[in-house]
């Protein structure tokens, strides 16, 4: 199942599957705080890759003991053993009602975050989770159409990049996605 849709500088495509399997310039890790690999999508890259990756992470400056990375920003490491030569960690935001409007305003950093390293790194093709919508619990019919108005909005202006690709795991994550990609 995938689905896409052309805008003015780039393609978004859907579709259900693995990131890790995925041959594109750049994946996206939803990652934590420390960099130091976790559960979920996290975890499922950090083996993919192999120990490279940890390596890499653990090299990164932290701006506090044991920290590496803020909540909606990203740092990037190479590929590993993955077909992606790199790999985007991204720290989205875990979700509570009494904080959702922050947490909405973290998502669009991380994805417009996301999507300029991938520029920098003069990515023509990156992929995605789904964002926060796992283990940090934001509701995915709230993710979706966030995540995909970010990316629309980028691919509005030249870049190097123009495929970006949502891999989602299941069907209902990826009809969340087909949904808002309607209407974005
Ligand atoms: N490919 C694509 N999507 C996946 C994969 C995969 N291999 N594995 C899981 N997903 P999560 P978060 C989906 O929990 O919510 C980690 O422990 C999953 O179904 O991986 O941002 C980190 O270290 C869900 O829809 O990330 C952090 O501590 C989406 O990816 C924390 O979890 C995101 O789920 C981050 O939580």
């Amino acid at each position: 199942m995938n689905a896409s849709r052309d805008f003015a500088h780039g393609r978004i495509e859907l579709l259900v599957g693995n990131i890790v399997e995925q041959d594109v310039d750049a994946i996206v890790n939803a990652a934590n705080t420390t960099l130091e690999g976790g559960g979920g999508v996290d975890g499922a890259i950090h083996r993919a890759a192999g120990p490279s990756l940890l390596e890499e992470c653990l090299k990164l400056p932290q701006y506090e003991p044991g920290r590496r990375c803020p909540t909606g920003e990203c740092r990037v490491t190479g590929g590993g053993n993955l077909k992606a030569r790199y790999v985007i960690h991204a720290v989205g935001p875990v979700y509570n009602d009494r904080s959702a409007e922050k947490a909405r305003e973290q998502l669009r950093q991380v994805h417009r975050n996301s999507l300029q390293a991938a520029a920098e790194h003069d990515c023509r093709s990156i992929a995605f989770p789904a964002i926060s919508t796992g283990a940090y619990r934001f509701p995915i019919e709230e993710a979706a159409p966030i995540a995909l108005g970010v990316v629309r909005e980028f691919l509005e202006a030249p870049s190097s990049v123009q495929l970006v690709r949502f891999v989602l795991f299941s069907q209902p994550p990826f009809d969340a996605f087909e949904k808002a990609l309607g209407k974005v």
